[in-house]
């Protein structure tokens, strides 16, 4: 049997729907893998409603989950960390704290950090942690998936171009991130398309393997979608990095993490057009957003799980 990967994801939970925790949960079980969740809210639904209910935990709530882990000696044997939306410096701080530990625990632990801080122009979070991702986080991950607004953040360097995300990845690596995915580019070439460009750097020669992947823009209302690639890249990164020698695991784990995500978006939108939810592009407010979020617009996570496993299309990555 294929290795399983022991994982401990740091996210967000909704009651319904499907963001943070509960979009990286199943995905990441259904390819094999052990996954233990720590909660950073607990809401009813994803902020993007028109109303939600329910709690950010304070730091010390996730502090004292994981001391009760340390207690059982269950804070051992993981194989890695994967860190969503935190919301505020002392969350920050605590999953420093426990990514430290759990490298004491094991040196060879993976840490894939999506450095939740905005879109679209916009932070959604406070500055200052804008400054503690890239001078406190930064330097412990193995993987980090900014999307083009959050790479420019923690470089404070503009991206418009697939040059620019080339330096904005050679900046992020000098933090100490080995592998870095910028998950959607989008130049001025062509609206209809987004690039992903991914840079894995060989700790030992310092050599560096530079990639884009380019997939169709889907006009459309989804949240969630950056939750689960970051969730499905840590899987298939850790199929092809026990396959790979040499450069090339990262490429291929963006293929299919790609390729998942389109899959899934696909059947989304086709469930929101067949049961009457679909916008227009021109009816969506505030970026993205539509007037009215409902139910219909939640991510098919269950429906598509095909599409996780094994996705139908794939989108081939570019050496540049
Ligand atoms: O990454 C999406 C996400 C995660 N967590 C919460 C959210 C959202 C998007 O709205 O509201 C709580």
């Amino acid at each position: 049997p294929a290795a399983s990967a022991r994982i401990l994801s740091i996210q967000s939970h909704v009651v319904s729907g499907y963001v943070g925790n509960r979009a990286a949960t199943f995905p990441l079980q259904l390819l094999g893998h052990e996954v233990d969740a720590i909660n950073t809210v607990q809401f009813s639904n994803h902020t993007g409603y028109n109303t939600f209910a329910g709690t950010r935990f304070a730091a010390a709530h996730m502090r004292e989950l994981f001391a009760g882990l340390q207690a059982n000696g269950l804070d051992r044997g993981y194989t890695h960390l994967l860190t969503g939306y935190m919301g505020n410096s002392d969350n920050v701080r605590a999953v420093e704290s426990i990514a430290r530990q759990l490298r004491e625990q094991n040196p060879g632990l993976v840490f894939v950090l999506d450095p939740v801080l905005g879109d679209d122009g916009a932070l959604y979070v406070p500055e200052d942690l804008v400054a503690l991702y890239r001078d406190v986080l930064c330097p412990l991950a193995t993987l980090l998936t900014p999307n083009q607004f959050e790479a420019e953040q923690l470089t404070g360097q503009p991206i418009a171009s697939l040059d620019d995300a080339k330096r904005a990845c050679d900046a992020l690596h000098a933090l100490g991130v080995p592998n870095v995915v910028i998950t959607s580019l989008q130049t001025a070439d062509d609206p209809d398309v987004l690039h992903l460009v991914g840079s894995e750097k060989s700790p030992q020669t310092g050599a560096c393997h530079q990639f884009a992947i380019a997939f169709p823009r889907l006009t459309g209302y989804f949240t969630g979608s950056g939750d689960l690639f970051a969730a499905v890249v840590m899987a298939r990164h850790f199929e092809m990095a026990a396959h790979a020698d040499g450069l090339g695991a990262l490429a291929r784990a963006c293929e299919l993490a790609t390729a998942t995500q389109a899959g899934v978006m696909v059947a989304t939108k086709r469930r929101q057009e067949a049961t009457g939810v679909a916008v227009a592009p021109d009816h969506l407010h505030r970026g993205s957003r539509p007037a009215d979020m409902v139910r219909g617009f939640e991510l098919c996570i269950i429906p598509a799980q095909r599409q996780i496993v094994s996705p139908d299309t794939r989108f081939a990555a570019v050496d540049i």
